[in-house]
């Protein structure tokens, strides 16, 4: 098949899909109480694919309620963990059999490859949901060691209903990281899937209930972020609110919180993740694939991007030369079309944004070495090239702030302990990775950089077992792993005198 005849055979695929567009509420599809809808406009061509209900703050509180009530009901909460785990189970194949349909989805809904949407965020997801399927059952609590005359279990509980904020970027993906472990420990949940992206979430939900989640269990409200986000952010019954997303947008909730009822708050919030290459690196040719992977994997839409690369001053030409021919082989167009690599830029409003650091690093004297313009695709559309920017000091902007899309930055350095002073001088920790033949050199450097995840000789390795978050100002709590259970659960103690 040509690659043409994929295109088309994904557009007719595509066009025959009838997406959810309603709130799902009480394993209901409704209209928002005030009728307000939302356009989805695809960055792959400028289109009007979906018209969506635009959830407020009376819809929250519908969707919190019916929460609360299934929670109570103790219909999920108070079911054998082996049923939880089931039912779960049931959703992961159910997801595995819709793959190409949610993979579509979320192509045309906010433009990456759908080649990737498949290959990894379907994939990674269904991962996750079987992974928290099975973890339903298979946690023990504990007994304190309070002496002979007394009994003290400590129990985990459910904390009752969670609130979920999740951005554009991997949308389901994101959003099961949150929700799968949320319902398997035995939560209600209220998911605000980003407005530039809620159609995955939806259809997710509707599974959900073929699954046999009961109503109430998982609900889905899309609309903006300072109205439906506020509203459940600032909710006087929600327990929890994990969030994914800006830092701006991250502190808001701390307020919200405050404001409102304290509940509990993880975020995960962006990056500036820098590849630090050191004299003694491994092939070279190998990191330079690594790191243009690293930065234009998923149009640089990432919040662990490797954004900066920090080299050895005695490797630094060899390095740039095979970093920017992968660059240029890197093939950005129609995320329907198989050849793609880099597909659209979420939104007209967030090339602008990528286009305003572009600017912004030129001023600052950054050197363009390529790209740094818009791709006028004929059929129009969201399209940047893979642009990468050499000698940029640290204090620059560009080398400072999250942009957000495939944008490249080098900093030279001379030694190691230069290297860490630079990876460590920025507000975030999300990531970094280390490239060194010393494994010596290696264990201190992945001590020495304050990040949630070191990558040494590789990047972006990622399972499901590992957590992942942040440091500093790239937020706290962790996704993934047994310990993300940990986020929406409480402890409990029970002391018996015996
Ligand atoms: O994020 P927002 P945006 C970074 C990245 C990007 C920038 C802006 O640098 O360029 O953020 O992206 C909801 N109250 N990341 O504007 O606004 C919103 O509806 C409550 C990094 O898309 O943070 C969506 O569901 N909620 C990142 C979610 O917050 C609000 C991923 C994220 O949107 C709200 C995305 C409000 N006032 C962007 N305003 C990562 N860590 O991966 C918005 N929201």
């Amino acid at each position: 098949v040509t690659a043409l005849a994929r295109r088309e055979e994904l557009e007719k695929r595509f066009a025959a899909l009838t997406p959810a567009t309603r709130l799902h509420i009480g394993g209901q599809q409704l209209d928002a109480a005030d009728g307000a809808v939302f356009d989805r406009v695809s960055p792959r061509d400028g289109r009007v694919v979906a018209r969506v209900a635009a959830g407020g703050a009376e819809d929250v509180d519908r969707a919190v309620a019916s929460a609360r009530r299934a929670f109570d009901s103790g219909r999920w909460s108070g079911l054998h963990p082996r049923r939880r785990r089931a039912v779960l189970q049931r959703l992961a194949r159910l997801v595995e059999e819709h793959a190409e349909e949610l993979a579509l989805l979320e192509s045309v809904d906010m433009g990456k490859p759908y080649t990737d949407a498949l290959a990894v965020d379907l994939r990674v997801t269904v991962q996750a949901l079987d992974f928290y399927a099975e973890a339903a059952d298979k946690r023990y609590d504990e007994v304190a060691p309070t002496g002979p005359d007394t009994l003290a279990t400590i129990t985990r509980e459910p904390l009752g209903v969670v609130g979920a904020v999740v951005p554009w970027n991997f949308p389901l993906m994101m959003a099961v990281w949150k929700v799968a472990p949320a319902l398997a420990a035995g939560n209600a949940v209220v998911l605000k899937p980003a407005e530039q992206s809620p159609l995955t979430a939806l259809r997710f939900a509707a599974l959900a209930t073929e699954a046999g989640v009961p109503d109430g269990i998982l609900n889905v409200v899309p609309g903006f972020g300072p109205t439906a986000g506020a509203a459940l952010g600032r909710h006087p019954d929600v327990d929890a609110l994990t969030f994914t997303g800006s830092g701006e947008v991250g502190r808001l909730f701390m307020g919200y919180s405050a404001e409102s009822n304290l509940k509990q708050v993880s975020l995960e919030l962006g990056g500036k993740s820098p590849q630090v290459v050191l004299e003694d690196a491994p092939d070279l040719a190998v990191v330079a694939r690594a790191v243009a992977g690293g930065i234009f994997f998923n149009q640089g839409e990432v919040c662990s991007a490797g954004s900066r690369l920090l080299v050895h001053r005695s490797v630094r030409d060899e390095l740039l030369e095979l970093v920017v021919e992968a660059a240029r082989q890197t093939v950005v167009g129609d995320p329907l079309d198989p050849r793609t690599q880099v597909g659209a830029l979420v939104e007209e409003k967030h090339l602008e944004r990528v286009l305003g650091h572009v600017r912004g690093a030129v001023e600052d004297g950054a050197r363009t070495v390529l790209g740094g313009n818009q791709v006028l695709a004929e059929t129009g559309g969201c399209y940047l090239e893979p642009t990468v920017f050499d000698q940029v000091d640290p204090g620059m902007r560009i080398a400072r702030q999250e942009v957000f899309g495939p944008v490249l930055s080098v900093i030279g350095f001379e030694d190691a302990e230069e290297a860490v002073r630079i990876a460590n001088g920025t507000d975030y920790g999300l990531a970094a990775a280390v490239w060194t033949r010393d494994l010596s050199t290696a264990h201190r450097m992945s001590r020495a950089i304050r990040a949630g995840t070191v990558w040494v000789n590789c990047f972006d390795e990622s399972d499901i077992t590992v957590p992942f978050g942040g440091y500093a100002q790239s937020g706290f709590g962790r996704d993934k792993s047994l310990h993300a259970l940990e986020k929406y659960t409480q402890l409990k103690t029970t002391w018996i005198k015996l």
